[in-house]
């Protein structure tokens, strides 16, 4: 297709570019500016309509490209290999040209809005000027080519279940667990900060299962449950918690959407995940609410947790 020859030439110009980004930089998990998480949770939720609004196969296919690109890096610097960096551009591009333009535009409007002006000229310092210039020179081309292959109108919105014993449990489990949710102090800036004692490679293994068990969703389960996040951040108080009834709606999408995979897969994740958080981070967490509170919520999960495994 246009975007998948347009993704060559984009590589061509870019991947020098590519090769002197440190990808393995821990100032990557910082905030782009000024720490401000009502005003960044309105840039993701710019994200998740994005996302809601694209073609399911296309993202699946974006994700598969990551996972390959994943297995390609190699270097210091963490990266891709050249045909694995052209793929991944050509699936994000497909799946910017399967969303209308002004979905597109507002987040880069909003992310805009969360970013210090300083920061590209910053970002630009620490490769080679020149090859930047050049990268952002076939960005502009190539968004020509998505742009005359782009949609005017969103996909279908998701058809969701009713009725089913996920959203049922779901209710229990809510129930249990929203005065722990209360407990949780939302606007933290403490989940910015790098896990204790871990690399960036080892925490991109971890990240990497994740983005397998994502590209083996249900399509539609996937759309509904970004829609129910959307419309819980519609939702949210002064101290960034969601309606008890958004909160619900969910927590029945999420265990619909895991019970679409294999179990295998949602332990994959449980065990990576389990390898790089220390237990120090769970204890302070757990030192930050009631910890009756906490118990309880946790009862329900893992009552829940039957329920979805039951029609995995
Ligand atoms: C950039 C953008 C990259 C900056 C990186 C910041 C993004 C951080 C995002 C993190 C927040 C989200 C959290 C995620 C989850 C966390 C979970 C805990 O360097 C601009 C100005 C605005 C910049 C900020 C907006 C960035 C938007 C990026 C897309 C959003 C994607 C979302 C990412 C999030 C995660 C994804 C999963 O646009 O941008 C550089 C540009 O800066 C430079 O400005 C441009 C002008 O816009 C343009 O009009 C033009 O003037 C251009 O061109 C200069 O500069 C000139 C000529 O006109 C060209 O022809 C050419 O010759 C050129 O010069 C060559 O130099
Ligand atoms: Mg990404 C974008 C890293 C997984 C879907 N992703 C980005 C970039 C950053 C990144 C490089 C955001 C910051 C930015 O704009 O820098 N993703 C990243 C990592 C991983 C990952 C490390 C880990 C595996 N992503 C991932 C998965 C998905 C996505 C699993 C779902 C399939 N990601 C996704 C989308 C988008 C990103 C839809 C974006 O739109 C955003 C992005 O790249 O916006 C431009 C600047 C970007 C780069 C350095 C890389 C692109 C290089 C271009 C082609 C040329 C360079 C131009 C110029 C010099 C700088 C950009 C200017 C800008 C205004 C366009
Ligand atoms: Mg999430 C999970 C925040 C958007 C899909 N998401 C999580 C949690 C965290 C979170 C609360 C990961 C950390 C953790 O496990 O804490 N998401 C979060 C925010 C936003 C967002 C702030 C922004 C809008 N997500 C989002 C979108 C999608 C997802 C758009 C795609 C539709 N998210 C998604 C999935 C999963 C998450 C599939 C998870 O599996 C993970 C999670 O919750 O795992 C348990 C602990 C969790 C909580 C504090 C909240 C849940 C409370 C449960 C139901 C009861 C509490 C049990 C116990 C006390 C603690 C957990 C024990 C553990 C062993 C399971
Ligand atoms: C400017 C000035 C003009 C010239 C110009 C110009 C530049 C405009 C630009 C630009 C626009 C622009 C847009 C970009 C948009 C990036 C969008 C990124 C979206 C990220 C998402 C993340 C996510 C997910 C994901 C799917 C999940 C939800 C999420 C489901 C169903 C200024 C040059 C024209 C870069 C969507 C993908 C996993 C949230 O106009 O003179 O330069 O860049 O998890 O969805 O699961
Ligand atoms: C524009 C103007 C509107 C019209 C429009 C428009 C276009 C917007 C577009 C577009 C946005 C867009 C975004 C793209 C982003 C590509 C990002 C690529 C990232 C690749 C990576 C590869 C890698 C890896 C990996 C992880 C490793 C690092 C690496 C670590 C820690 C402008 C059409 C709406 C194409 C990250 C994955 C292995 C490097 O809005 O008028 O057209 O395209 O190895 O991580 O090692
Ligand atoms: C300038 C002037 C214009 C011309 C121009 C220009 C340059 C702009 C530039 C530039 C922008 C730019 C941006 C770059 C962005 C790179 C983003 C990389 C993201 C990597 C991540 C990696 C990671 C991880 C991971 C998970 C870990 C955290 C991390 C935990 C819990 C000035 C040329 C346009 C380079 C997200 C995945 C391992 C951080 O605009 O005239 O030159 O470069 O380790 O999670 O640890
Ligand atoms: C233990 C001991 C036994 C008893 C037991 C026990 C507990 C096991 C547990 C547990 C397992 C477990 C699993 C959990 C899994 C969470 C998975 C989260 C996945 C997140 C994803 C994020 C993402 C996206 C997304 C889609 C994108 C890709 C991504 C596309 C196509 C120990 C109780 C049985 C909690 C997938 C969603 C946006 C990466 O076994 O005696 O306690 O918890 O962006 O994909 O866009
Ligand atoms: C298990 C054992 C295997 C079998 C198995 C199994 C099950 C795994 C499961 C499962 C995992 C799972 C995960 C679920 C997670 C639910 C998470 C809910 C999060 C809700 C949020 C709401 C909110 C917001 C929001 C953003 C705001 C904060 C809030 C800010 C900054 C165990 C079956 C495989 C259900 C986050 C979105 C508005 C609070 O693996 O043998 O069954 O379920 O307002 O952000 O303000």
């Amino acid at each position: 297709d246009e975007i998948g020859d347009a993704s060559k030439k984009l590589g061509d110009a870019s991947y020098n570019f590519a090769k002197e980004v440190d990808w393995n930089n821990g100032i990557f998990l910082q905030a782009p500016g000024k720490f401000q998480p009502l005003k960044a949770l309105k840039a993701i939720d710019k994200m998740i309509e994005m996302g809601a609004a694209a073609d399911p196969k296309l993202l699946k296919a974006a994700a598969e490209a990551h996972h390959k690109a994943i297995g390609s890096i190699s270097g210091p610097n963490g990266v891709t290999s050249r045909a694995d960096w052209d793929e991944v551009n050509a699936a994000l591009g497909r799946v910017v040209a399967s969303v209308p333009k002004a979905k597109v535009m507002a987040v880069y409007d909003a992310v805009k809005d969360i970013t210090d002006p300083k920061v590209p000229a910053y970002m630009k310092s620490l490769v080679n000027g020149p090859d930047a210039e050049k990268a952002y020179q076939g960005f502009l081309e190539f968004k020509d080519v998505v742009a005359k292959n782009q949609v005017t109108a969103a996909s279908a919105p998701a058809v969701v279940p009713s009725g089913d014993k996920i959203g049922a449990a779901a209710k229990q489990l809510s129930d249990a667990s929203y005065p722990f949710i209360k407990d949780i102090d939302w606007l933290s800036d403490i989940y910015l900060k790098p896990l204790p004692g871990k690399t960036a490679p080892e925490t991109l293994k971890a990240i990497d299962k994740m983005i397998v068990m994502g590209a083996k969703m249900d399509g539609n389960l996937l759309k509904a449950a970004a829609e129910a996040h959307h419309k819980a951040i519609g939702s949210v108080d002064s101290k960034g918690v969601t309606s008890a009834a958004d909160y619900e709606a969910v927590n029945a999408a999420l265990g619909r959407l895991v019970a679409s995979v294999p179990k295998e897969t949602v332990m994959d994740v449980y065990n990576s995940m389990a390898k790089i958080v220390d237990p120090t981070v769970t204890n302070n967490m757990f030192s930050k609410v009631n910890p009756l509170d906490a118990v309880a919520a946790a009862k329900g999960f893992y009552t829940f947790k039957d329920v979805v495994q039951a029609s995995q």
